[in-house]
């Protein structure tokens, strides 16, 4: 089992889809492991999003994603980063294809609803950015063979 972690950004929050993007995530099969509100700072966001610092859009960046609390996810399944991956998007919310969340939720470059782990190795720094010991957990899935066999 792979885990990959999510951002619901301050527009999703805003725009009251919190409950709306979790349902398709859910609804695919991924199985929420960690779970919580949080109000981003730069520090955080400098390291997040150090891949950027030099593009003229960051200061925008920041200062969006400092603008609300997000909602940080650990979701859980086989192939967890790829799945989620595609169920989010393009970055560009007018490029995304429609059935993407990006593609049926955003139309901006910037705006654009979610942030999803690119890599397993990503995945695994951004989870221990994000969450601390003991807030992801490990639970049964009984529905494990109805989902995967
Ligand atoms: O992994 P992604 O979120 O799809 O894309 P990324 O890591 O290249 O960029 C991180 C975020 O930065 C992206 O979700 C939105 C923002 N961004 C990326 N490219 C642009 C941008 N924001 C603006 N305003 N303009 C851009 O060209």
């Amino acid at each position: 089992m792979e885990k990959t972690l999510i951002l619901l950004k301050p527009c999703t929050v805003q725009r009251r889809l919190i409950g709306e993007v979790i349902n398709r995530i859910e609804r695919k099969g991924l199985r929420i492991v960690g779970l919580k509100m949080m109000q981003l700072d730069d520090a955080i966001l400098n390291e997040h999003y150090a891949h950027l610092t030099e593009r003229p859009f960051f200061p925008w960046l920041v200062s969006s994603m400092k603008s609300a609390p997000v909602v940080a996810m650990c979701v859980e399944g086989n192939s967890a980063v790829t799945v989620v991956r595609n169920i989010v998007g393009a970055t560009n919310g007018r490029k995304a294809a429609p059935g993407t969340i990006r593609g049926d939720y955003s139309m901006s470059g910037q705006e654009n609803i979610i942030h999803a782990s690119d890599s397993i190795e990503s995945a695994e720094i951004e989870m221990k950015r994000f969450f601390r010991e003991g807030e992801i957990f490990e639970y049964p899935d009984p529905l494990h063979d109805f989902m995967y066999a």
